[in-house]
């Protein structure tokens, strides 16, 4: 029986990485002197990267390894992220980041069922918050029993930590809970802490291994934009509704 919808948020509440995550990193390159700027394709690349001080420190160790660095690099690297995270929060602010198609309609339909409701990230608490009160307004962010952010736990998707932190806070068996992912990275997350996944990919995610996914979708769809079903059970009514979430849980995990 389900008794909560964990809610991944990149990509899956909202498409936020192209036009969002990425232009607030390439502004707080900018404003800190880099000539660091992550085009389209370079930004889809570094996503396999989960968390964005892990991108930065990647990035430069791949793409600039005779950058000079300085001698508290992660300082430096916390610095930066944190500029890129206010860059970020006045995007959301000025409405720049919709939701996707469905979300809205599921979450009101999740509360009105009583369905517990989770965020289980790897963006830090206040980019959460920050979506949430741009989209759904501010009395939102109290929908959510946790919200499970940023460096809550020492290691990111994929590692598995983030659920398992979810599942403790609300005293919940894996098995009772459904995760909405969009990425490789979060299912193996998800699977990791036993949790059945239901994906809804992206431009940027569409080429993922999703191997043990329920099922993968277009997205949530909605009465009149149905979706399109990559793999498994297809929604009858051709959108996500709490019905089909509780009959895809039920089912056995596959792959
Ligand atoms: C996706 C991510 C995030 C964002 C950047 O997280 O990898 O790191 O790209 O966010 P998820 P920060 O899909 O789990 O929400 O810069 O705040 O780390
Ligand atoms: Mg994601």
């Amino acid at each position: 029986m389900l008794k909560a919808i964990l809610f991944d948020v990149d990509g899956t509440l909202a498409e936020t990485e192209r036009d969002g995550h990425r232009i607030a990193f390439n502004q707080a390159f900018t404003e800190a002197g880099l000539d660091w700027s992550w085009s389209v394709e370079v930004y889809g690349a570094l996503l396999s990267i989960t968390g964005g001080k892990e991108r930065i420190r990647h990035f430069m160790d791949n793409y600039h390894p005779n950058y000079p660095k300085p001698a508290d690099d992660a300082a430096w690297i916390a610095g930066l992220h944190q500029a890129k995270t206010t860059h970020y929060l006045r995007l959301l602010a000025e409405g720049a980041i919709p939701l996707r198609p469905g979300v809205r309609r599921l979450l009101d339909e999740a509360r009105a069922q009583g369905l517990r409701l989770a965020i289980v990230t790897t963006t830090t608490p206040e980019n959460v918050t920050g979506l949430l009160e741009a989209t759904l307004g501010a009395e939102s962010i109290d929908w959510f029993e946790v919200i499970a952010a940023g460096d809550i736990v020492p290691k990111k998707k994929p590692a598995g930590d983030i659920y398992v932190y979810t599942l403790a806070k609300l005293q919940l068996p894996a098995e009772a809970c459904l995760a909405i992912e969009d990425s490789g990275n979060g299912v193996l997350s998800a699977l990791e802490a036993g949790i059945p996944v239901l994906v809804t990919d992206n431009a940027y995610t569409r080429e993922d291994n999703f191997n043990g996914a329920l099922a993968v979708l277009s997205d949530l769809g909605e009465p009149g934009q149905a979706v399109h079903t990559q793999f498994g059970q297809a929604p009858a009514q051709g959108w996500v509704d709490c019905a089909y979430l509780q009959a895809l849980a039920a089912q056995k995990p596959v792959g």
